[in-house]
């Protein structure tokens, strides 16, 4: 089977979203627009392709991969998807912080789906195929100021009680963050895990993700609060650069902390958080862990330590981890709005890779690969780059 890597193209393309992102890097509903897309495609030399979707401005960057990945990649065997992966983390050092992450795992991403086409089978079957579906729970987006939205402790109330209609089993909430007027505030955010709560009733798991803005005393009190009513499980209050703040919070708690899911090292910062007691669940994601095999290290690290490890993120890569682990309990489908429709299929894709069904489960793809339905005329047609 030896091939070697022919072709490592980037096609930049067009497509339409109702996203409009914050200063923060938070997303939020708005009017349709136009945006633009990356698709990375890895041939290798009998014309097999794997490909990755990924963003324009940063993961597969022109300089990034005319400077790095095409050297590390073209010539090179594609099924030797670890050697690739340490060559081009190596040389993270000497960018300088250029050479991000989310572009590891990009190119990671590609050459596992090129695996999949190859072999004609899913990728989280060959990672280890350990379950065929996966319970989800809906992830609201940050809050905001729109009236109708999510810009009061009742609204939060009412859209939990319209996910649970919609058939999620759990709910997730991001409260408000800047630059949203008057966030952060403890109290605003106790309110609206009140009014879910409320609204929900007892039994339905509910969690807080309170998004890194707090100063240990204030990420107390808020955990102290939705330990009260009963949260399943409590994430990212304060800065994630500070794992002593939050071993020091964990300490205190009664409510799993979950972590890390920004804080940079991969695998390697996520065995430090475990070893040190800064969280009683790992998090770890396909992007923020460098790829779908390094992301499958920190998975098998939480798992030596008896721990859970909650996937970051929706999409194809982190449904194959979780379809290849048996210490992740929930797909996070999201971000969610009471002004977005979720499952609408944007214009680049014949179909999304996640739809729930009643049961409020997502079923593993069957597809050879990572499983995308990527519309490749329409990304022809409305190519605006390539490199
Ligand atoms: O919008 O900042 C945000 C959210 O934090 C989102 O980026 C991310 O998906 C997350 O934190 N999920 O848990
Ligand atoms: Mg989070």
């Amino acid at each position: 089977m030896p091939t070697s890597i022919t072709d490592v193209s980037v096609r930049v393309f067009e497509t339409e979203t109702r996203l409009h992102v914050d200063s923060d890097g938070h997303a939020h509903p708005g009017p349709g627009r136009t945006t633009t897309a990356a698709l990375l495609t890895v041939r290798d030399s009998d014309g097999v392709e794997g490909r990755c979707l990924a963003a324009p401005s940063f993961a597969v960057e022109r300089s990034l991969v005319e400077q790095h990945v095409r050297p590390v990649l073209l010539g090179a065997d594609p099924y030797q998807r670890d050697r690739l992966w340490y060559e081009l983390a190596k040389r993270r050092r000497g960018t300088h912080g250029a050479l991000l992450d989310r572009t590891l795992s990009t190119v990671d991403q590609a050459l596992w789906d090129l695996l999949g086409r190859r072999t004609g089978m899913p990728v989280w079957r060959l990672l280890g195929g350990v379950r065929d579906r996966v319970p989800a729970y809906g992830s609201t987006m940050c809050g905001d100021d729109v009236p109708g939205g999510l810009s009061s402790p009742q609204e939060y109330g009412e859209f939990a009680v319209q996910l649970l209609d919609q058939g999620y089993p759990a709910i997730k909430l991001h409260t408000w963050m800047p630059p949203v007027p008057g966030a952060p505030d403890v109290r605003r955010d106790i309110a609206a895990c009140t009014a879910v709560r409320d609204a929900v009733g007892p039994d339905v798991s509910l969690m807080l993700d309170a998004n890194h803005w707090y100063s240990r005393v204030e990420a107390l009190t808020l955990g102290r609060a939705i330990q009260e009513l009963g949260f399943a499980w409590y994430e990212e209050p304060m800065e994630e650069s500070s794992m002593q703040s939050y071993r020091w919070l964990a300490d205190q708690l009664e409510i799993p902390v979950v972590g890390p899911e920004t804080a940079f090292g991969t695998f390697h910062v996520r065995a430090e958080w475990a070893v040190a007691g800064a969280c009683d669940i790992l998090r770890v994601g396909a992007s923020n862990g460098a790829g779908i095999g390094a992301a499958m290290k920190a998975v098998h690290v939480a798992e030596a330590f008896g721990m859970d490890c909650e996937i970051h993120g929706p999409g194809s890569a982190n449904l194959a981890l979780l379809g290849a682990m048996g210490n992740g309990r929930w797909y996070e489908r999201g971000l969610l709005h009471p002004h977005l429709d979720y499952d609408r299929v944007p214009p680049h894709l014949n179909s999304i890779v996640d739809p729930m069904d009643a049961d409020g489960f997502v079923a593993m793809p069957e597809t050879p690969g990572l499983g995308d339905d990527l519309d490749l005329e329409h990304v022809e047609r409305h190519t605006v780059a390539t490199w």
